[in-house]
């Protein structure tokens, strides 16, 4: 069901680091929020030259000591943000930033925050995280709306080995569950195995069982799709959907994405074919409105 929305873009402050190749983070993070009708205003963590999956040798910019002046400053200006949303931080530290910056603006109103507790996949933890920022990642989803690991990231967050096996629905459901015992109002977990196939799958505080949405494997894994999927969720939610149907459309933006992409050969380090994507984005929010109108 989509809800939609009259007046001024909403703003989200967007806590990401900016990498310059390689497509994540804020450079998929800023064009998929405006796409979708938001304005995206980035708190950068970090500037990388290159994101770290695929990459070596990358000039790295820890932007810890530059986070509180530029927080201050949108404090000194009185800012009211629609939406927070957080992805990569630099390193622990930066957690008391975040907390901070959640509660000013719980304070000046009413956001919906999304954390995507993001640290590593496929099991492994990216090159620049360590194993102390599963518990800082911890304390910023017991403070979020939605919270959007993957599944490597939801082991880390609840302390357990990775396990790669596929689940049934009630290991699922306790995955989910345990998730949200940590705090956040929503747990959403990507690329699920399930006996079938992969799901994205996610479950509502207080709801008796899960959703989830199946989607065909890829022989190929791009980096930054975990950025994109909850970009899409992000401004979804924002723009009024509800959980399931934001699941939805992130799904169908990542699979067809990579689906594109793959088709083209482009190398897998270099993301997926971000600006060919963002049209049909687009024209998915634009369907939903023909749909508003003719029902
Ligand atoms: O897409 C997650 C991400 C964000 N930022 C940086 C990364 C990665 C994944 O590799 O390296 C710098």
């Amino acid at each position: 069901m989509t809800q939609r929305f009259s007046g001024p873009a909403p703003s989200v402050a967007a806590v990401h680091d900016l990498s310059g190749v390689g497509r994540c983070a804020l450079t998929v993070v800023i064009p998929v929020l405006a796409a979708m009708g938001l304005q995206p205003c980035p708190l950068p963590t970090a500037v990388l030259s290159s994101h770290t999956g695929g990459y070596t040798g990358m000039a790295v910019k820890d932007l810890t000591d530059f986070m509180p002046g530029y927080i201050a400053h949108w404090k000194s200006l009185d800012l009211k943000f629609d939406a927070l949303y957080t992805g990569y931080l630099a390193c622990e530290a930066q957690s008391d930033l975040v907390l901070d910056l959640f509660a000013w603006q719980k304070r000046q109103g009413n956001p919906f925050i999304v954390v995507d507790p993001v640290m590593g996949d496929e099991g492994e933890l990216y090159s620049t995280m360590t194993m102390a920022m599963a518990r800082e990642m911890r304390r910023l989803c017991a403070m979020a709306d939605v919270i959007t690991p993957n599944l490597t990231e939801a082991h880390l967050l609840l302390g357990e080995d990775y396990k790669s096996a596929p689940r049934s629905p009630a290991q699922v459901k306790d995955m989910l569950s345990a998730l949200l015992d940590l705090g956040p109002e929503n747990a959403l977990i990507t690329s699920m195995p399930m006996e079938n196939g992969l799901a994205n799958v996610c479950m509502r505080r207080g709801d008796a069982g899960y959703y989830q949405c199946a989607y065909p494997m890829l022989p190929v894994q791009y980096p930054g799709t975990g950025d994109l999927f909850a970009s899409v969720l992000t401004g979804a939610m924002v723009r009024g959907e509800d959980l399931q149907s934001a699941m939805d459309r992130a799904s169908r933006a990542v699979y067809r994405a990579v689906k594109d992409t793959y088709a083209l050969g482009t190398e897998i380090r270099a993301g997926v074919q971000l600006e060919l994507s963002l049209n049909a984005i687009w024209d998915d929010l634009e369907e939903d409105r023909v749909k508003f109108i003719v029902v």
